[in-house]
């Protein structure tokens, strides 16, 4: 332990002459991350002392995905010694920031739902609450990107392997998971059963501590590893083959799921998940199990977890004797459920043989619950399409989120506009069964992340006007507004902003090898690719300007910066064309002496945590573009809005949100409605020929991408193609293209008048503060998990 610099320096300076081989930095930040696990241990174990003794109702918040991010600095942060480390380690000779870069990315997470799951665990431990994390410890997470003539590649990342060591197996809580088996009934034991012939995994813990702010309360991330049980549990034969299996289970998030075995993985992945938590929740419990729900609340991150529901009846059932009633009645009023999309192809389904096939009783189980929720609700008025929607198996499909809202006592959605349309569209008819099932829980993120931590900077600046309760009661930001007009204020604030893009184009000059101007508006558009949120549209309105620059010699627009990150799902054929063909007119642009005076593309290989906690605070504009009604919330909305990035979006998820906190004069929105979106879907009276035919500007476009001139070295863009014009633009890119390009002016005209400009950032920031997760969380707490705080520390 150390309270001061100097016994921080003499700590630090012991172990670095401990080390036999030279010390690298590689070798510094371990013995850094050391000092702070040592450093966090007793609170650790205070706050699980505390939690046991008092008997605090625990929340366990499982999820498939925890983006969390490098932990280091996070960590320093929350325990108040960021800058007492920061001077102490200067002294010695070593810059913090570099050796916070050596921490190795844990991408245990895609994209907003992993990310939403961490800021959620930071919530919950800095508002002193009783929560953890329940996941699986990939030994590798997400691919990482490396753009090969302009074209996506994936590399697997192994993260265990080097991995920071923050986290401590725990052999002492190991348990055992089965799969196949064939079912025995316990004739006239009530609904009763077990398994026989199962292959057994073993599922080994490994904790991690999340450090609230301030320190003292410290909960914990259970990270799920698969490994081969012991002897008794293995098969007689082939042993080799069944190891193989095992170490599958936590080895990749998202196996490739295209084949029927890669299928049968993600839902081994699942399972594994659920039922080593549960078993754990339950085996260490020291109440009677019929108190479960006063004792324990479970949420699910999106249907992933959602076998949790059979698996908690089936502990119930066959691991305690309980009746169904009794049993339904526990994982009723235990777990409740979280939606995070509406897509289609997002919507889990799961064959009913497969299910059948690997975990026998969970279907069983299954069954059972869909039948006595036909039985209850299937009456004879109900037209065919209702039943439908009120089936959990229909014609051998088990639908999971159908599942997870009969199984849940609350489900939400995570954006108002999102949560309207679950209930008045996907999930109409459960919604109207259960009409007090469904609730909204717009999403946040943690402000210690991404503005305290990202933008320490912008953060002094709003100390030194309003004072420092910001950071415990982010909502307080608001004090902001009463500076927005100070001239002295937004001068400071421009120089901010400056800095941070400075910081950013030194850091991609450095890394990439980009000559970046930091002078230039940073436009960026940083997300996951996917057709919805319309990367291509604004590749599509670049090239446009490009053409107008080409076309009209007084035509010279301010100098613009485009940056574009994300990465795009391995075998997503078409968000990889996209990828491609940014790179290639990116190109195109980036070399032309003229056009590229006042246009500039960026594309940031492999976006990340880290690369994001850089780039959110540099920006000017955020681009929030999808087609209404298609993103659930968004988040990177909100991070942007933090740090001053003004929205350019549409009516979509939380951009609505944002825009009641601003009002409509400080963000730029343009195009169709979620209403019109669903009118055009139902009426099919959108046309996208016509626009391509009566838009001389748009034809123009259509016909160079079509001609292959904007994608030299991409033969095949068929599958844009056959988007755009087959499958007749089913994200609307065309539709709102032009209004986009107006709106996008009046930004350029507004960016010129500077005080104008800063004065909406300042609004911007100043509003954001109920878009922290630690609002987010408060309300879940209060609406859903009833959890008590732990003040008397
Ligand atoms: C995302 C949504 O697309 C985004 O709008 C939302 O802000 C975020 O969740 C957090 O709620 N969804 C996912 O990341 C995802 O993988 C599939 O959804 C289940």
């Amino acid at each position: 332990m150390f309270y001061s610099k100097e016994e921080f320096k003499e700590n630090f300076s012991m172990r670095l002459e401990q080390q036999e081989q030279p010390v690298t930095l590689q070798t510094a930040y371990s013995i850094l991350a050391g000092m702070v696990r040592e450093f966090v241990k007793r609170d650790w174990n205070e706050t699980n002392h505390f939690y046991q003794n008092e008997q605090r109702k625990q929340l366990y918040y499982f999820s498939i995905e925890f983006l969390i991010g490098r932990m280091l600095g996070q960590n320093l942060m929350n325990l108040t010694i960021y800058e007492l480390v920061n001077e102490g380690l200067g002294e010695l000779g070593y810059d913090l920031a570099e050796l916070e870069e050596q921490e190795p990315e844990p991408g245990l997470g895609n994209g907003g739902l992993g990310r939403l799951a961490a800021c959620f665990m930071d919530s919950l431990a800095s508002l002193q609450m009783p929560g953890h994390g329940c996941g699986i410890r990939y030994r590798g997470g997400l691919f990482s990107q490396v753009l090969k003539d302009g074209f996506q590649t994936e590399h697997p990342t192994d993260w265990i392997n080097d991995s920071a060591g923050w986290d401590i197996r725990r052999e002492d809580l190991a348990t055992y998971i089965p799969f196949f088996g064939e079912v025995q009934p316990e004739h006239g034991q009530r609904f009763k059963a077990s398994l026989t012939n199962a292959e057994w995994v073993k599922a080994v813990p490994y904790d991690m501590p999340i450090v609230g702010a301030y320190g003292k309360t410290v909960n914990t991330l259970r990270l799920w590893q698969a490994e081969l049980p012991e002897q008794h549990l293995l098969p007689k034969a082939d042993v080799e083959t069944y190891k193989q299996h095992v170490v599958a289970i936590s080895d990749r998030l998202y196996p490739d799921d295209s084949t029927e075995e890669g299928k049968i993985l993600r839902l081994k992945q699942q399972y594994f998940l659920c039922s080593a938590s549960l078993q754990t929740i339950l085996k260490n419990r020291d109440f009677p199990v019929s108190a479960l729900p006063k004792h324990v609340a479970i949420q699910i991150n999106d249907t992933h977890p959602a076998l949790a529901i059979p698996e908690l009846m089936r502990l119930l059932l066959d691991g305690e004797g309980l009746s169904w009633e009794e049993a339904w009645g526990i994982t009723t009023h235990t777990i409740s459920y979280t939606n995070h999309t509406i897509l289609e192809e997002a919507m889990e389904k799961w064959d009913s043989s497969m299910l059948e096939q690997l975990l026998p009783r969970i279907y069983m189980i299954i069954q059972e619950i869909d039948r006595r929720f036909k039985e209850k609700c299937h009456q004879e008025n109900l037209d065919s399409e209702a039943k439908k929607k009120l089936s959990i198996i229909e014609d051998g499909i088990v639908k999971m989120a159908t599942l997870a809202v009969v199984g849940s006592y609350k489900v939400n959605g995570v954006a108002k506009l999102h949560t309207e349309i679950l209930k008045m569209r996907e999930m109409k008819e459960l919604n109207e069964h259960f009409p007090h099932k469904f609730h909204n829980k717009t999403n946040g993120i943690t402000h210690r992340r991404w503005l305290m931590k990202a933008n320490p900077e912008l953060s002094s600046l709003i100390t030194s006007v309003i004072g420092n309760e910001w950071t415990k009661d982010p909502v307080k930001l608001h004090q902001l507004n009463e500076f927005v007009q100070d001239p002295v204020f937004l001068g400071d604030f421009k120089s901010v902003k400056q800095q941070k893009k400075n910081q950013l184009t030194e850091y991609l000059e450095k890394n990439q090898t980009i000559k970046i101007d930091p002078e230039s508006i940073f436009d960026m558009h940083i997300k996951r690719f996917h057709g919805y949120k319309r990367q291509l549209m604004n590749i599509f309105h670049i090239q446009m300007l490009y053409n107008r620059i080409k076309e009209d010699s007084a035509y010279r627009p301010y100098p613009r910066t485009f940056f574009f990150g994300g990465k795009a799902a391995k075998s997503y054929r078409f968000a990889k064309q996209v990828i491609k063909l940014i790179n290639t007119v990116a190109e195109k642009i980036n070399n032309d002496p003229v056009a590229s005076k006042h246009l500039h593309i960026v594309f940031v290989e492999d976006y990340n945590v880290s690369r994001a906690e850089k780039m959110f605070p540099a920006a000017d504009i955020s681009e929030q573009i999808s087609t209404a009604s298609k993103e659930a919330s968004g988040t990177g909305n909100m991070k942007f809005m933090m740090n001053g990035a003004i929205t350019l979006g549409t009516f979509d998820g939380a951009n609505i949100e944002i825009v009641e906190q601003i009002g409509d004069d400080n963000a730029f929105i343009f195009g169709v409605t979620a209403q019109q979106v669903m009118q055009f879907e139902e009426e099919k009276t959108y046309h996208a020929r016509e626009i391509i035919e009566k838009d001389r500007e748009i034809g123009q476009l259509i016909s160079e991408l079509l001609s292959g001139k904007l994608s030299k070295g991409l033969e095949n863009i068929d599958f844009i193609r056959s988007q755009i014009i087959d499958e007749n633009d089913p994200y609307f890119v065309l539709k709102d293209l032009q209004h986009y390009a107006r709106t996008h002016n009046r930004v350029l005209a507004v960016y010129e008048d500077t005080l104008a400009w800063q004065e909406m950032s300042a609004v911007n920031i100043a509003q954001s503060g109920i878009f922290s997760s630690d609002r987010t969380i408060q309300q879940y707490s209060d609406e859903v998990w009833d959890l008590e705080k732990i003040y008397s520390r």
